[in-house]
Parts: structure tokens; C-alpha cells; sequence
């Protein structure tokens, strides 16, 4: 039997987006206003993926049960979306119920689709093809055990563009990977990344590259205006990380607030703001910070371009504690005001 359920808010997707947006109005609303839809039964912190690659942090510590990631005061609902309806206010879940709201969320994400690679998973699957990617939960742990084994030959890395710079970059990755799948000994992958289907299917909310059409300054839908948008499924053309994240919940935040509220005045504007600690070594690392021009937003006043230990430290050991802590339940919204306060005087 199918169920209608209807909610205040609903908030597609248990990510680091999802999580955060559904915690900030979790505490704002009163109870059972705000619905998390996702059938994920884990939740990962995806930017350590890159160090249990290397070797230097291990799966566990990436990994906890979808219960303790999804915040008070919110009721999650263990389903997908299979289609959305915003012109009726509504989503169909894959277990054929339907959710209906006065708010939406998007942050659904994006995922790792192999099939466009041929030969991708296979190679992927199989113990000791040198090949392997860090981009997966699944993967991430056979990279290392692929560089545990490797005994010296060619390394390759690829590095697409997302398709929104260069929508040609994954079919080069693929004529290239096609070519050298059997004659290099070391093949990291960075798969080509798609929405979920139920989104980039959805001609209303999704843009051709299948990217939720948000404005990208106050991540409301250029549409639905009832209806926001947050994290990798949008089509904000900034670097997809956890921090651009941590700076558009903010911004998110009070945006919806106010349409909530039925305010009219301007609403606050998200800068494009990202960051990549790029670890260059077991101990070293840079920190890039910019915005939507590429124009610097370093939080400290020292020369981030120079590889150092301290942002390393950050990077391995006080991100996730401020991930799990702060961030997932609604209270991180980056390093503006850091910055701001570092940079007085
Ligand atoms: C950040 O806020 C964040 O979100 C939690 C990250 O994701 C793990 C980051 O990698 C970085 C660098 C930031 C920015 C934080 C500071 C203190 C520069």
C-alpha cells in the first residue's frame, strides 16, 4: 500500500548537505516539520577518502551508521526519490509512496557512474589490475592495496573536468584509459559523475548536463521558488567540496528562512567560496581557498601556497571532528568568520 505523507520541509538527501540543512530547520521548526529522505544505510566523510588512499588513515574512520548522522528533531524516511513533481509539490519514493511539502531541499549529489568507461568496473573489480579509484567507498581501500603491491612502471592519474567546464573531458578520459587499460601497471581513475537519475531525468529542475538549475548566488531554483538547492547536485560552477558545502549552508539557511517567512527583501548571496587542502606529501599540505572568480579567500595570514605541516594537521585531524561535531549537525558554515577575524589588524 502506497503512503502520502506530507511535511513542512523535505530535504532530498543524507550527505554532508543534506544533514546540515536538515539539522539548522530541524531546530527551527517545530517537530516532524522537516523530512530526510535517503535510503543510504552509512554515511561517509568523503574528504578522508584521499588519505585512507594513501595509506594513512584507515576505512573505519571514514564510515558511521546513517542513525547517528541524521539529526534530532528530524524524521527520516529510509526511501529514494524515484521522481520529483514540483509543480505539484511532491516526490514518489522507489517504494511507490509519496511525499508531498511546502519546502524543498535538493541535495542529492553525485555519484561515480563506471558504465561510461568501458571496461571501467570490470578492471575496477579485479584484485590486483592496478586500477582503482579513491571516488568510491567501494574502492577506496583496493587503491592502497594496489600500491602496496605495485613494483615500479608508468602511474597514471587522470584528471577530467567536470562536465560543466568541458563536456567533452570524460570521453577524452575514456579514448585515453581505453587505450592504456592493459599496458600501464598503476591506473588511478577519476570516474565520470552524474546526478541521480530522478533529477537529471527532470526537464523542470535540472539543467542539460542533469544539474539542479539554482541561482547561484542565493541558491534558490531558478523555477520553484519554493525549492532550493545545495552541495554537488547543483549547478554552481565551483569546486565541489565539503567546505564549498559548509560556506552554502549558511547562506542556505537564511535564504530559506526568510522565503519561509514570507519576507521579500534580498537575500543573502553564497561567493563561491571553496577550499582544497592539497596533501602533497605524508605530512605536507597546501590550502587553496577561492571564489566563483578564482579571486583568493585565505583564511590564514601566512603564504598557503607553501607546503606545511600545520595544514596537514588540519586536514587529518581537526576537519573530521569538526565534520562529525559541528558541520553535520548544522553549526559550521566554513571559515568566513575565521578569516575575518585572523586577517583584523
Ligand atoms: C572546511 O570548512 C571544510 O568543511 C568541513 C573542509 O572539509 C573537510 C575543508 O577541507 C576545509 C579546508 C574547510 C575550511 C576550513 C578552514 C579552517 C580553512
Amino acid at each position: 500500500m502506497s503512503r502520502v505523507r506530507s511535511c513542512k520541509l523535505l530535504v532530498v538527501g543524507a550527505g554532508s548537505a543534506g544533514c546540515a540543512t536538515a539539522a539548522m530547520f530541524g531546530r527551527l521548526l517545530p517537530k516532524h516539520s522537516v523530512v530526510l529522505l535517503d535510503a543510504a544505510k552509512e554515511h561517509y566523510y568523503q574528504p578522508m577518502f584521499t588519505l585512507i588512499g594513501g595509506g594513512l588513515k584507515n576505512f573505519k574512520q571514514c564510515v558511521r551508521p546513517m542513525n547517528e548522522a541524521v539529526p534530532k528533531n528530524v524524521t527520516w524516511v529510509q526511501d529514494s526519490v524515484e521522481s520529483f513533481h514540483p509543480d505539484k509539490d511532491c516526490v514518489r519514493t522507489a517504494q511507490g509512496d509519496e511525499i508531498s511539502y511546502d519546502f524543498m531541499v535538493v541535495a542529492v549529489g553525485i555519484r561515480p557512474n563506471y558504465d561510461k568507461i568501458e571496461g571501467l568496473k570490470d578492471a575496477l573489480d579485479c584484485k590486483g589490475s592496478g586500477v582503482c579509484t579513491i571516488y568510491s567507498p567501494v574502492y577506496v581501500q583496493k587503491t592502497f592495496e594496489e600500491l602496496k603491491v605495485f613494483k615500479g612502471g608508468n602511474m597514471i592519474f587522470t584528471q577530467p573536468s567536470t562536465p560543466i567546464k568541458c563536456a567533452g573531458a570524460p570521453q577524452k578520459i575514456m579514448h585515453l584509459a581505453e587505450e592504456h587499460l592493459r599496458k600501464f601497471d598503476f591506473l588511478h581513475v577519476v570516474p565520470p559523475h552524474q546526478t541521480p537519475y530522478a533529477l537529471r531525468g527532470n526537464k523542470e529542475l535540472a539543467d542539460s548536463d542533469g544539474y539542479l538549475t539554482v541561482n547561484k548566488y542565493t541558491l534558490q531554483h531558478d523555477v520553484f521558488k519554493n525549492v532550493f538547492g545545495i552541495g554537488d547536485c547543483a549547478n554552481l560552477p565551483t569546486s565541489k567540496t565539503a567546505a564549498a558545502i559548509a560556506a552554502q549552508t549558511g547562506v542556505l539557511y537564511k535564504n530559506l528562512k526568510q522565503v519561509m517567512e514570507g519576507n521579500k527583501s534580498k537575500l543573502a548571496e553564497y561567493d563561491g567560496y571553496t577550499s582544497c587542502p592539497l596533501v602533497t606529501g605524508q605530512r605536507k599540505c597546501i590550502l587553496a581557498e577561492f571564489d566563483y572568480d578564482r579571486n583568493p579567500l585565505e583564511t590564514f595570514p601566512v603564504d598557503q601556497g607553501k607546503e606545511r605541516m600545520l595544514f596537514y594537521w588540519m586536514k587529518a585531524h581537526v576537519l573530521p571532528p569538526v565534520y562529525w561535531s559541528m558541520m553535520l549537525r548544522g553549526y559550521w558554515h566554513g571559515p568566513a568568520l575565521l578569516r575575518k577575524i585572523l586577517h583584523l589588524g
